[in-house]
């Protein structure tokens, strides 16, 4: 069976999650604790990010080289549609997801959550082994320091980002207006890829994670804000995000 090497709070694992999950694929979650995760992921793939897909003989790190694994392996169904045009088009909307929205939105979110060890240590031990509590208890605050360090979650780094997820929503907004997807009228590997990107910033259902019921300021403002322009995401997820798994 594939296993999926995840964290269950990660944007990026959701793309991966959603796509086996879209295709009806059956596989086993790995969750990791980060930090934890470092040791793990370095001997299976000389890296340390996630997600990775094991697949038989096959290790696949990222999520659009994951995304691509399972359109060549599992075909049906397609998360491409059929003229080279389109296909383009998709490619160049995630990769404009992937580059351009999926870290600012994670340095914004982070920004304001890693205030709130009672909110963000549940995120990272969920369906993750059973040490995993003891463990951030004691290592919560020195993880706190290096993913701020790794990802520049500052207040600078925040506002920029915030900057660019605000002209990024008016894009995919305008982008889905007609049709609620981003190419042509169904719903493709962009679509996924946006919407799990930006899933943090809506929390739809079928994520996979309890999410807080309500979020600390400044994030829930901007949540707030965004929503009118982040409801074809919510409508996405609720047409297509079954979780088979
Ligand atoms: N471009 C990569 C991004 C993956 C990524 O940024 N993963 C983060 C979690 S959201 C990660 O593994 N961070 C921990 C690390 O790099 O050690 C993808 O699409 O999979």
């Amino acid at each position: 069976m594939i296993k999926l090497y995840q964290f269950p709070i990660s944007h990026y694992c959701e793309k991966a999650r959603w796509a086996l999950d879209f295709k009806g694929i059956p596989y086993e979650a790995v969750n990791l604790i980060p930090g934890l995760h470092v040791p793990i992921m370095k001997r299976l793939t000389g890296r340390t990010s996630v997600p990775v897909v094991v697949d038989g003989e096959s290790v696949i790190a990222g999520s659009d080289r994951i995304f691509d694994h399972l359109d060549e392996t599992r075909p049906e169904p397609s998360l491409m549609p059929e003229s080279a045009a389109q296909q383009k088009a998709v490619r160049e909307w995630e990769n404009f997801a992937d580059k351009e929205v999926g870290p600012h939105v994670r340095r914004y979110c982070y920004h304001t959550l890693l205030n709130y060890p009672e909110i963000v240590k549940p995120f990272f031990t969920t369906g993750g082994p059973w040490y995993g509590g003891v463990y951030l208890r004691a290592a919560f605050p020195v993880l706190r320091i290096g993913m701020r360090k790794a990802m520049n979650i500052n207040e600078a780094g925040a506002s920029r980002s915030l900057e660019q997820i605000i002209s990024a929503v008016d894009r995919f907004h305008e982008a889905a207006t007609d049709t609620g997807y981003l190419v042509g009228d169904s719903f493709t590997r962009a679509d996924m890829t946006a919407a799990a990107l930006l899933a943090p910033l809506c929390r739809p259902e079928g994520y996979g994670l309890k999410w807080p019921e309500t979020l600390p300021e400044p994030l829930a403002s901007t949540a707030e804000q965004l929503a009118p322009k982040l409801e074809w995401v919510l409508r996405v997820y609720e047409k297509h995000r079954q979780p088979f798994n």
